[in-house]
This record gives C-alpha cells, sequence and structure tokens, in this order.
C-alpha cells in the first residue's frame, strides 16, 4: 500500500503569475499582461471588451508579479528545501518570440529558461513545462485574431521546436496548454479571442479550439520526434458535474456539462472528435472547418497522460431550476448545499477529486497528473511575521487524502501532484495578489507595496513533511 516510489511530489505556476518583468529581456506583450486587476478583468478574459495595450486607467499587478524574474535563484532554493521533486512551470511565450512570429528566437529570453532550467537541476528538481499557460502574443492576437486563425498553429510549432530542441537535456515532461477548455469560458486569456458585435461566439471559439487541438496533437508528435524520453500531457480544468437533484433533467445536465469539458481531452488522449460533439456542432451549424489532414493528426498522435487542475465540483440544475449560485474556477453553477465555501466562494469538495479521478481514470485508462490543486485565502502575518496558515493545510490534507483514497484503494495510476502554487503569486481569475496560494509568502501586497521577501508559512513545513514520507505522515 501507499503510493509508488517515484511518485512525483511538486508545486506548480505560471510565468504571467510569477515572473514579472514584462518589458525586460527584449520580451513582447501578451494577452495576459492586458489583463487588468479590477471590474474590468472580467469582460477583458472573456473577450467582450477588446483591450489589447495596457492603459493608464487600469492596474496590472502581474506586470510585477512577484518578480521570479529577478528572485528565480532564491525562488527556487527554498523549492529545494521543501523537497518538491517536479516544479509545474510555464514559458512565457513572448519571452522567446516577442510578437510571436519571427523567423528567429529572443536569445535573452531562451537563456533565462535555461538557467531557471539549471538552478532546478541543482536542487534535482524535475521541471514539468506548460508550453502556453493562458499566453498569447498580442502580436498575433492583432495580426490573425489570435487561436481564431489557422496560421496560429505554424506560430506554436515553431515555439515548440524551439524549446524541445534548446532543452532536450533539461526536459523530458511537457503540458501544450494550459486548461484548454478555459476557451469556452475565458477565450481572451485561453486563446486571444475577442468578438465582433454579432458574431457567433461559438462558432469561433470551437474554431480557435480546432486550431489548438491540432497543433497540441503535432506538438506530441515533434516532441517525441527530437526526444523519445519527452512524454507529453493534455491539461484541462476538472471537477466532476453533480446533478442538482437527482430530477432526471438535472442529472441530463450535468452529463451536458460534464461532456463540454471532455470533449477536449476525448480529442486529445482518443485522438477523434468523440460523436456527441460531431452530432451537436453540426447541427448547431458550427462544425469547425478543417483541412483533409487534421483528422488523421488527431488520430496520429494522442497525448502521453492527462492532466488536470481540480479546485471544486461543480452542481448543475436544469435551465430555470437550481436556486443560488456559487463561484468556482472561472464556471460558475449552483450552490451546493453539502459544501463549505473559501473565502472567494469556491466549494470546497475533496471527495470530489477522488470522484473526478475515477471518472476521468474510468474514461481514459491512461495516467493521470493533478497539476493544480489549493487553497486561494487571505493570509495575515501576526505580530512576529509569521504565517499561521492551518486553513490551508486542512485543505490540502483532505485533498491529498482523497487522492490518495483513489490511487490507493480504487486503482487510479497517478503520477504526480503539483500544488497551486508553492509560493503566492497573481490569481488569473481575479488579477489580484491578496489571493494567496503559497506555502512560501511573498511580502507583496495589494497596492504594489511590499519588499518582495519571501518566508515560509506553517504549510511550507508542513507540506515539507507530507513530501519526505511520500504522504503517509499528513499531520
Ligand atoms: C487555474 C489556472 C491557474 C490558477 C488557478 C487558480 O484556472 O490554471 O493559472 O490561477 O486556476 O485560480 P485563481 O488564480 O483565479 O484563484
Amino acid at each position: 500500500m501507499g503510493l509508488q516510489k517515484n511518485f512525483l511530489w511538486g508545486g506548480a505556476s505560471a510565468a504571467n503569475q510569477c515572473e514579472g518583468g514584462i518589458f525586460e529581456g527584449g520580451r513582447g506583450l501578451a494577452n495576459v499582461d492586458v489583463c487588468p486587476a479590477g471590474t474590468d478583468r472580467s469582460d477583458v478574459i472573456c473577450g467582450r471588451r477588446k483591450m489589447l495595450a495596457m492603459d493608464q486607467e487600469h492596474t496590472y499587478p502581474a506586470a510585477e508579479a512577484v518578480d521570479f524574474y529577478h528572485h528565480f535563484r532564491e525562488d527556487i532554493r527554498l523549492l529545494g528545501e521543501l523537497g518538491v521533486q517536479v516544479y509545474r512551470m510555464s514559458i512565457g511565450w513572448t519571452r522567446i518570440f516577442p510578437n510571436g512570429d519571427e523567423e528567429e528566437p529572443n536569445e535573452a529570453g531562451l537563456a533565462f529558461y535555461e538557467e531557471v532550467f539549471k538552478e532546478c537541476r541543482k536542487y534535482r528538481i524535475k521541471p514539468l513545462v506548460t508550453i502556453s499557460h493562458f499566453d498569447c502574443p498580442i502580436g498575433l492576437i492583432k495580426k490573425y485574431g489570435g487561436w481564431r486563425s489557422r496560421k496560429m498553429i505554424e506560430c506554436y510549432l515553431r515555439l515548440c521546436r524551439t524549446l524541445f530542441t534548446r532543452y532536450k537535456d533539461y526536459v523530458t515532461h511537457w503540458l501544450n496548454f494550459n486548461e484548454i477548455n478555459m476557451i469556452l469560458h475565458a477565450p481572451f486569456m485561453g486563446a486571444g479571442l475577442c468578438f465582433e458585435p454579432g458574431e457567433n461566439e461559438e462558432a469561433v471559439k470551437y474554431q480557435a479550439a480546432h486550431h489548438e487541438l491540432v497543433a497540441g496533437a503535432l506538438a506530441v508528435k515533434m516532441a517525441h520526434e527530437i526526444n523519445p524520453e519527452n512524454k507529453v500531457g493534455c491539461m484541462f480544468a476538472a471537477g466532476s458535474a453533480y446533478p442538482y437533484t437527482c430530477k432526471p433533467e438535472d442529472v441530463w445536465e450535468a452529463l451536458l456539462t460534464d461532456q463540454e469539458n471532455y470533449f477536449f481531452v476525448d480529442v486529445q488522449a482518443r485522438g477523434y472528435y468523440p460523436s456527441y460533439a460531431v452530432k451537436r456542432l453540426k447541427k448547431r451549424g458550427i462544425w469547425p472547418e478543417m483541412e483533409p489532414e487534421d483528422l488523421d493528426v488527431l488520430k496520429s498522435a494522442p497525448v502521453d497522460f492527462i492532466s488536470f487542475s481540480y479546485y471544486n465540483s461543480r452542481c448543475i440544475a436544469a435551465p430555470g431550476s437550481g436556486g443560488e449560485q456559487a463561484e468556482g474556477n472561472l464556471f460558475q453553477s449552483a450552490r451546493n448545499p453539502y459544501l463549505t465555501f473559501s473565502e472567494w466562494g469556491w466549494p470546497i469538495d475533496p471527495l470530489g477529486l477522488r470522484i473526478t479521478l475515477n471518472q476521468v481514470y474510468d474514461r481514459y485508462q491512461k495516467p493521470l497528473f493533478i497539476v493544480e490543486n489549493g487553497l486561494g485565502a487571505m493570509d495575515t502575518p501576526d505580530e512576529n511575521g509569521e504565517i499561521h496558515d492551518n486553513y490551508r493545510i486542512d485543505y490540502l490534507r483532505e485533498h491529498i487524502r482523497a487522492m490518495k483514497a483513489a490511487v490507493e484503494e480504487d486503482g487510479v495510476e497517478l503520477m504526480g501532484y503539483t500544488s497551486w502554487a508553492p509560493i503566492d503569486l497573481i490569481s488569473a481569475g481575479s488579477g489580484e495578489m491578496k489571493k494567496r496560494y503559497g506555502f512560501i509568502y511573498v511580502d507583496k501586497q495589494e497596492d504594489g507595496s511590499g519588499t518582495l521577501a519571501r518566508s515560509r508559512k506553517d504549510s511550507f513545513y508542513w507540506y515539507q513533511k507530507v513530501i519526505e514520507t511520500n504522504g503517509e505522515e499528513l499531520g
């Protein structure tokens, strides 16, 4: 019993939420840079309000973020002390190709990540690299409208080739797109999409999704050709949909919600469009335009493993019923009366993680990897500057217990677990700094003040023990 010896424990982050330094090293502007904090954020990340530059009116905390760009040596040293075996991180696309379509990559950007990988190696930390974590160059949005254009495939593959070749000696584990299903919920952040008045938004989203699916498959193929050791996973925002009641209409609606999510993984893991998607997209007149070879491409390169983020389950009612709404990771759903909620109103459902693991494994029978799970909370240092984040420990303990049960009792094949996020960073959903996830506190406040000093929270010592004992001692 117990988790396998080579189970990978770690932490996960994203370039645009931790690096800062957005004008340094020749980096170009990306969609994620122009998403402001505050009330307009949601319109911008959803593509309802077109903002392709930063302005004076808004604030952009992610421009400095927690300055990983200058603190990475210290940060990785702390991760080493924490004992992590894997660090999930992402590449800022515009550090490598500032406009997205240059012929030659930007050496300063490549050198930066090489240093990061070298530092990881010092502490025997394996990088797990997300090629695009909500990241699309503004240059490509202006020129092509983001992933609505097929031209994106070629630009993305140029990025992939550059990364696979340059980092061959450092990286063997990759994710092609972060939370690919977010195209449907946050299309500007997920795929650089802005909508014109009157246009069929669903059609644009599924067209963009098709381009990402083809690009993702070609990336898998390329990764294997460049280095047979390479393993590429897909990544989606998971969290099973529960029917609000046992009323068949609620059960049906929950099933549709799950299918909408699994659609992406169905294609990436099985290599073809599932029949429900073929029927429904055609019926709605939004079947994407394809090149004749696309379906063969999808077939030829399914992913090696399936990764996902899990923050909460969702509760789905038939239209017109279901009462109060709850928040969640960029989706809203009905409020589940059996659960408690985080300060940001996200449901807390550890058993939901076991349910999700079982459902995903039943469906695909491929190795899984939990690459995000954590609690966003406000942390207040006490008079000695210490943070006693028992709430975070409780959240993580219960989720890790549920994860272990899925492996040890249900037989789910799980490669590892990277919590979101080992070091405080900027929230993707809200753009705030005060929504913290880390084991390591960063002295950076909502108003931009702070020394950027790093310190260990109570959860740091707790997680250290968890890793040391391969999940046996959960406190
Ligand atoms: C996922 C993203 C992450 C991360 C996380 C937490 O959607 O992949 O980038 O931010 O959610 O969400 P938030 O930052 O909104 O609390």
